[in-house]
């Protein structure tokens, strides 16, 4: 069976380990969110793209869910001592490694989808793993500062401010001018089943979507696309994307984001059992739904929400 699954960072990487221990032998294909790149210190940093790998390929630091385990920060501490910053951007000394590598390889002409490639020759992640473009998106939130409103790159809004603020607008910058990466089409084109990880709805699967022919791929390819809440009682199970969705005008419910991707697009929702009573609303609005335990506490729980997945995915298919 061949699964296209669409993710962000942590939820999305942490769903994938249990999509993997309910359908072994499928041939997964991630097409992962880039619109959180950064470039610090004259490097370019991945964090979706490392979050899944590490997490994937056992190199994650599990409480954190991004960065490395077994992490020292002497270059952090060195880069601060030369009053370098930003310092409210964690990069490890075994995380700089892979910016390195990353920048060396960009610098030599490859794109990130064949740079990402060679990344997952070490980690072996056990699925493609490609970015959603190789051209350059960044998403940036409009808030209100200080100096007045003002858009500022997501990951200082996300980890600088911590969300704090109100974020007005969210800009996937670039996006309308980039190409899907190469293998993109074609992956969701041979898919059986595409599905939406319990990523965060706008800065996660939304970027991707708005990358010009993904979304009507998607939608026009014929199989079922299944999506799993990634808000449980009306609240983000982590992360804070219920700042987000303000911004867009989506109230945190499972059955909101259910209606923002559309049964359009979306054939099957999962939502938790905490949110059972959204399920007749979710139907009506014509994506078949079910309530199953989503709160991803343990590679178990996660298969078991994977495979519920599939199963609705079956029972969906045109
Ligand atoms: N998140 C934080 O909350 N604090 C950090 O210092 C931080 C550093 C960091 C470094 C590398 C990386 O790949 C991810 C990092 N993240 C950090 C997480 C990151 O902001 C999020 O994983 C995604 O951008 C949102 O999914």
């Amino acid at each position: 069976m061949r699964i296209v699954v669409l993710a962000g960072g942590i939820g999305g990487a942490r769903f994938l380990r249990g999509l993997k221990q309910a359908a072994p032998d499928a041939e997964i294909t991630v097409i992962g969110n880039t619109g959180d790149d950064i470039h610090l210190f004259g490097l370019k940093v991945c964090p979706d793209l490392d979050t899944v790998m590490y997490t994937l390929g056992g190199g994650i630091h599990e409480e954190q869910g991004w960065g490395r385990a077994e992490e020292t920060f002497t270059v952090k501490e060195e880069l601060a001592a030369y009053g370098v910053g930003p310092e409210w951007f964690g990069l490890g000394d075994r995380d700089f490694a892979t910016h390195i590598v990353r920048t060396q390889m960009l610098g030599a002409g490859y794109p990130l989808s064949a740079v990402t490639e060679a990344l997952c020759t070490r980690w072996q992640p056990g699925v493609r793993l490609l970015p959603m473009t190789d051209d350059r998106v960044e998403t940036h939130v409009v808030v209100d500062t200080a100096e007045g409103r003002k858009a500022v790159h997501f990951q200082e809004y996300w980890v600088g401010m911590r969300a704090a603020v109100d974020a007005h607008a969210v800009v996937p910058v670039g996006a309308e001018q980039a190409k899907p990466a190469p293998g993109v089409l074609d992956a969701i084109a041979q898919a059986d089943v595409v599905l939406f990880p319990p990523s965060n709805p706008v800065v996660s699967v939304g970027t991707i979507l708005a990358v010009p022919g993904i979304r009507e791929a998607i939608a026009g390819a014929g199989v079922p696309v299944v999506g799993l809440s990634p808000l449980i009682g009306g609240a983000p199970v982590r992360g804070m994307a219920d700042k987000v969705l303000a911004a867009i005008g989506v109230e945190a419910t499972a059955a909101a984001v259910a209606a923002h991707y559309g049964s359009g697009l979306l054939d099957g929702w999962l939502v938790d059992t905490a949110d059972a009573g959204t399920v007749p609303g979710v139907e009506a609005a014509g994506i078949r739904c079910r309530a199953v335990p989503l709160l991803m506490s343990d590679a178990d729980t996660t298969a078991a929400m994977a495979r519920a997945a599939l199963t609705l995915a079956e029972e969906v298919r045109p």
